[in-house]
């Protein structure tokens, strides 16, 4: 048996796919975010399920102490391009890489997909495909934000990752293996592209609404502009900075899921390291996350009715 441990978005679901089409039946996924991936793989390390599993985790990293136990146990491989996972590499089970070789950035998906390929992981049919090796490319391009910059032909990144809110995981998974085997991948029918274009046009809504609501201050030396919003991070994030040239970031808080996302396109700053670490949090130069605790939404509360 084979057990993956991978991130929830479109890059971890990536690698899931890629688990499914290389390891069929033989693979048990487990979704996880930054919140909980530390327990989840306790609690399997801990359960009578971990027999002789090799054990992969994907686009996610572990804290110092579950690496320690993986370390012990074996049989693991970690494969990540955050740059906060860096420090991991001293574990020679640990491939961080932020870059491919040829200097774009890279992805979890795309380094599963080198990974599987090197080690033979992947039958003939699979390796000489070329659905699948636009599918990882796709994905990576989607999760590095590379797609902006290319224009018209990027969009297609974006679509297929509304895809798969639209239709769900598992849903979206069947739909994307079934075009990988047929060769086909991406083809949008014509129903895919109505909710999509009706997905497209709920999101430019919202857009413009938090863009009505944005206040700016400063924050750790930077200017900033913040919002409060719970939906579409990544692509409000990005429109805002945009949209708001004069800042070097945005701050997105959501107070239901006691969660800060940050965006930046500008080149000169380092959300993961400048900003969220300071918070507890990580992620990339461009794009950050951290938490904050029960308390906070306590205090707000007692501001509004105290
Ligand atoms: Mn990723």
């Amino acid at each position: 048996m084979v057990k993956l441990f991978t991130h929830t978005d479109l890059d971890g679901v990536g690698c899931a796919i890629l688990a499914k089409l290389a390891f069929g039946n033989e693979v048990d996924i487990e979704y996880c975010d930054y919140d909980n991936i530390n327990e989840n793989v306790m609690n399997y390390l801990n359960s009578n399920d971990d027999s002789l599993s090799y054990i992969y985790i994907t686009d996610i990293r572990v804290n110092e102490d579950v690496a320690k136990l993986l370390d012990e146990r074996g049989d693991v491989v970690l494969l990540d391009h955050h740059p906060t996972a860096l420090e991991l590499n001293k574990y020679p089970w640990c491939k961080v890489r932020v870059e491919e070789l040829n200097g774009i950035k890279t992805s979890g998906t795309r380094m599963f997909y080198h990974w599987l390929c090197i080690n033979g992981c992947l039958n003939e049919e699979l390796e000489n495909n070329e659905a699948l090796r636009r599918f990882t490319e796709l994905v990576r391009d989607y999760d590095t934000w590379r797609w902006s910059e290319l224009g018209e032909e990027g969009i297609i990144c974006k679509q297929v990752n509304d895809l798969l809110y639209l239709y769900g995981r598992d849903k979206f998974i069947t739909w994307c293996i079934s075009q990988i085997h047929d060769n086909v991948f991406p083809r949008l029918y014509a129903s895919d592209k109505l909710i999509l274009s009706i997905k497209q046009k709920e999101i430019d809504d919202y857009v413009e609404q938090k863009n009505e609501q944005i206040i700016f201050t400063e924050l750790c030396g930077r200017e900033c502009g913040y919002v409060f919003a719970e939906k579409y991070v990544s692509e409000l994030g990005n429109r805002l900075c945009k949209l708001h040239p004069e800042i070097d970031f945005i701050v997105m808080i959501d107070m239901g899921n006691k969660t800060v996302s940050y965006r930046a396109v500008k080149e000169d700053i380092d959300l993961g390291k400048d900003v969220a670490q300071l918070f507890g949090g990580g992620g990339h130069p461009k794009a950050a996350g951290s938490e904050f605790s029960e308390n906070v939404q306590f205090k707000v509360f007692e501001k509004i009715f105290g």
